[in-house]
């Protein structure tokens, strides 16, 4: 019975020394969710790392016996492909299965989209260690949502800090169309702005790269961030390739976060067009930006390791689970974040367990609804701090990431670090490594290189030489016509009027010079100033030389129409007021236009092109400078259209007054010549210009040489003729009055001229209306004398009739007897001269005397008619 006994009391000693510490130390298990992304092709597989990651993290926690004593951490997870309704599946499956989770794990950004903003609904917190998006950090939308992943836009100040380092201040942005990128290229566009850089284009695509990349291509953009997950990061790679968007003028920034040799992976799978090769060409020499993920110093952690001693348990771990012989698993860069993630879960329900159990309550009695726990578990994440196989793990109040971030560039188709960036303290670490071919930065963008188009020089020069020509020879001709003014040939060429017409060429010949003066000569300051002298020197010009000489023509035309009632003097003040009219209205029009809107330098920019030594990089802006105001148009179009109806109302005045010629205006149909040459060339000069604008040169010597023909043309029509005649006859008489024009003497004479002619032209008139009366008078009288005659002979016959003797011949005879002076030799004019007529009559011949000489004075019809009969013996 004792040894019973003492069996029995060994057996309660046993139970109670050796069983029931063994029953209390057997751990309570705390659950956690896990949403791990793992297959799948689109978006981020990083679970294929980060899971094994977080294993690792699991059992390093469980054998902590400072933390969660009594309890074990346990892990329930599932895939999410990195789909947003497989993830929300996998979380109502881990949510509505217990046992109760008290965190949530999740990775790829548009799951934790879906999931941070369900879980408020079950009081979860939930931490991912693989999500980017910007759009996590809205505490609104998440206010349980922590993460081990920095926010994407850590990025961003890198980039931008890459960027002013070499001098980029012309950016685009290519993205896929996912709220992480979007978020990201938000912030980028905003610190892009703040620090002075253009973002060219922003291009985005849902899957198919092909346009956006095109699109930047055409935009000419060289420094180009992509943001997209790696299998489009691979499209677009191809597509870069194929529009040889890569090479030694273009610089690409992907994300950091993708595995090493993701541009050659999976290429078959995902049906790309590009060989291993292709892709690796076109991904030489890309930049990445990526927060740090590994601890960078060989410090020991939180869980005795450092970032080395994990990497090599990682390796392990992941070659355990078959990825021995493939390329670096997704995620694998990410995988401290999640071992990480799994640490600061510990670490928050450690604290969350010591501050309910200060107020004797338990973790375990947490449940979906029970919003206090919830609080406490959200405010020992918060507080959470520990140093990290990926870092100083730390949550800012938005629940990011505080991290480093890091540069890297592909080289030879490896990465190489360039440095580290630390954006708090603005701190970059640069290790001066990276490598650009042809040993040159890359441009941001074309260099393009403004290039005024100018005149040229010796189009230039030629034509101010002949225009100062021009000038001297007017100013001679005006020293000429005033050394000759005595000269009657002067005078009456009316030399006022050529002396304004040689003042308006020198005018016009000095425009030549201002045309030509352009951006190689003056500044651009200055180039208003010579817009308006080239509208004044030239209108005014013009208005002098043709207004005079249209006022000579004007002359003439009037002088050769008016009427003989009217006065047909014209003034030369009346002349001298014509030309000062059209120069008042000049000078009113330009003063207006001057005050009103007045002339500007405006830049014709034409395309670019390329430098005939096709130096790379670089482009010609060809630029041109022109004299414009606003409403060019309509000041144009007034001067033109008043200018227009001068040359044609001239060009009438000239063709009227074609073939007279005046001795007050001596040179009127020189004038008219000279008008029809300016006219016409104007009526070209204006239309052409307009279309030529564009071809400095052409526009400059079309201008020049209009003027220039217009003006020697002139000078030659009108002076050089007396030029001719002076040297001719150099010894003619000078008048002594030194008036140019007639003297009113002159104009007199002229005038009572013209009277007298016109009074004989009115005499001669009428003595030819006399003569016509007279011939109608003698007309009238031959008509009677034949009357006359006719009614004779039939009384002749009558007569005859009455003395017929048979067997009378009745021919007659006539003849003319004359009675000539005795010294008929010197007098032939006959004393008397009669007509007599022989016939028979009455069987014998008779004489009868018809009448007697008209010259003799006698009278026909007064003369009697006497009958001789004549005896044949006789005669
Ligand atoms: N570093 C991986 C991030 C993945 C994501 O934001 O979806």
């Amino acid at each position: 019975m004792e040894v019973s006994a003492w069996t029995r009391v060994a057996w309660v000693v046993m139970v109670v020394v050796v069983v029931i510490p063994r029953a209390e130390a057997t751990p309570r298990p705390l659950n956690i969710g896990g949403i791990f992304p793992i297959g799948g092709s689109d978006g981020w597989q990083g679970g294929q790392a980060c899971q094994p990651a977080a294993m690792l993290a699991m059992e390093d926690v469980n054998q902590r016996p400072d933390l969660l004593p009594g309890y074990e951490l346990n892990l329930a997870w599932n895939d999410s492909l990195c789909e947003p309704g497989l993830g929300a599946a996998v979380m109502y499956d881990l949510l509505y299965n217990p046992p109760t989770k008290l965190m949530l794990l999740g990775g790829c950004s548009t799951v934790c989209t879906t999931i941070g903003e369900a879980a408020k609904m079950w009081n979860l917190v939930v931490l991912s260690y693989g999500s980017s998006s910007p759009a996590l950090s809205d505490r609104q939308r998440f206010p349980t949502f922590f993460r081990t992943h920095p926010s994407a836009t850590v990025h961003n100040p890198t980039r931008i800090r890459v960027m002013q380092k070499y001098n980029w201040s012309r950016v685009a942005i290519i993205q896929q169309a996912e709220e992480v990128f979007i978020s990201t290229v938000e912030d980028l566009e905003v610190r892009c702005k703040d620090a002075g850089i253009e973002i060219v284009t922003r291009q985005s695509f849902l899957t198919d790269p092909t346009d956006a990349v095109r699109n930047l291509k055409r935009q000419d953009a060289r420094i180009i961030v992509g943001l997209f997950y790696v299998s489009a990061a691979r499209r677009v790679l191809c597509e870069i390739y194929k529009n040889k968007l890569y090479g030694k003028s273009y610089v690409w920034f992907f994300i950091g976060w993708y595995e090493d040799n993701w541009f050659e992976n999976h290429l078959v799978e995902e049906n790309l067009n590009c060989t291993r090769e292709e892709m690796k060409q076109a991904a030489e020499g890309h930049l990445t930006t990526e927060a740090l993920m590994w601890n960078k110093d060989n410090e020991k952690t939180i869980s005795g390791m450092t970032a080395g001693d994990f990497r090599l348990r990682l390796n392990q771990a992941l070659i355990d689970r078959g990825y021995e012989n493939q390329s670096t698993p997704v995620g694998y860069q990410e995988a401290p974040l999640a071992y990480d993630a799994i640490w600061s879960v510990a670490l928050a329900l450690n604290k969350t367990m010591e501050v309910l159990a200060a107020v004797n309550r338990s973790i375990e009695e947490f449940t979906y609804t029970n919003e206090e726990i919830a609080r406490e578990l959200y405010k020992a994440m918060n507080a959470t701090q520990f140093l990290g196989v990926s870092g100083r793990v730390a949550f800012s109040t938005d629940g990011d990431r505080i991290a480093w971030t890091q540069v890297e560039q592909m080289i030879d188709g490896r990465y190489h670090k360039l440095g580290y960036y630390h954006v708090q303290t603005d701190n970059l670490t640069w290790f001066n490594r990276e490598q650009w071919i042809g040993s040159k930065v890359p441009q941001d963008r074309t260099i393009v290189r403004r290039q005024l188009r100018t005149v040229s020089l010796a189009l230039f020069i030629s034509m101010c030489t002949i225009s100062t020509i021009g000038a001297v020879w007017a100013l001679f001709l005006l020293g000429f016509t005033f050394a000759h003014r005595h000269r009657r040939l002067i005078q009456l060429s009316h030399p006022a009027c050529n002396n304004i017409t040689l003042v308006g060429i020198v005018l016009c010949l000095g425009s030549i010079f201002l045309l030509g003066l352009d951006g190689q000569f003056v500044s651009q300051q200055q180039f208003p100033t010579v817009c308006g002298l080239r509208a004044w020197c030239l209108t005014l010009g013009f208005t002098l030389a043709y207004g005079a000489m249209f006022s000579k023509i004007w002359r003439v035309h009037r002088l050769t129409t008016k009427t003989k009632m009217e006065n047909k003097r014209v003034e030369p003040w009346k002349l001298y007021v014509m030309v000062g009219s059209f120069v008042v209205v000049d000078v009113i029009v330009l003063s207006v236009w001057q005050a009103v809107d007045p002339l500007q330098r405006r830049l014709e920019v034409f395309p670019l092109e390329k430098p005939k030594d096709a130096v790379e990089d670089i482009k010609i802006k060809p630029e041109l400078e022109h004299c414009e105001s606003k409403h060019n148009t309509i000041w144009l179009g007034l001067l033109y259209g008043y200018k227009g109806l001068l040359l044609i109302f001239g060009l009438f005045l000239a063709y009227e007054t074609r073939s007279i010629k005046l001795k007050q205006i001596n040179d009127s149909r020189l004038v008219g010549m000279s008008i029809y040459n300016v006219v016409v060339l104007c009526l070209i000069t204006a239309p052409v210009t307009l279309v030529i604008s564009t071809q400095q040169d052409a526009s400059f010597a079309f201008v020049s040489l209009a003027i220039i023909f217009c003006c020697f043309l002139s000078m030659a029509l009108v002076f050089v003729p007396k030029i001719v005649e002076i040297v001719r006859h150099p010894g003619e008489r000078v008048e002594a009055t030194g008036d140019t024009a007639p003297s009113k003497e002159e104009e007199e004479r002229y005038h009572k001229l013209l009277h007298e002619n016109e009074e004989m032209q009115r005499l001669i008139a009428e003595k030819e209306e006399k003569i016509r009366l007279l011939k109608l008078k003698l007309q009238e009288r031959t008509v009677l004398r034949n009357r006359e005659q006719q009614q004779q002979q039939q009384q002749q016959q009558q007569l005859a009739s009455e003395n017929h003797v048979a067997g009378v011949d009745y021919s007659t005879h006539h003849m003319r007897l004359r009675q000539v002076s005795k010294d008929s030799q010197k007098d032939t004019q006959p004393l008397l001269t009669t007509d007599i007529e022989l016939y028979y009559g009455c069987g014998r011949p008779a004489v009868r005397i018809v009448t007697p000489d008209a010259s003799s004075g006698g009278d026909h019809a007064s003369v009697p008619r006497i009958s001789f009969d004549i005896s044949e013996s006789y005669l």
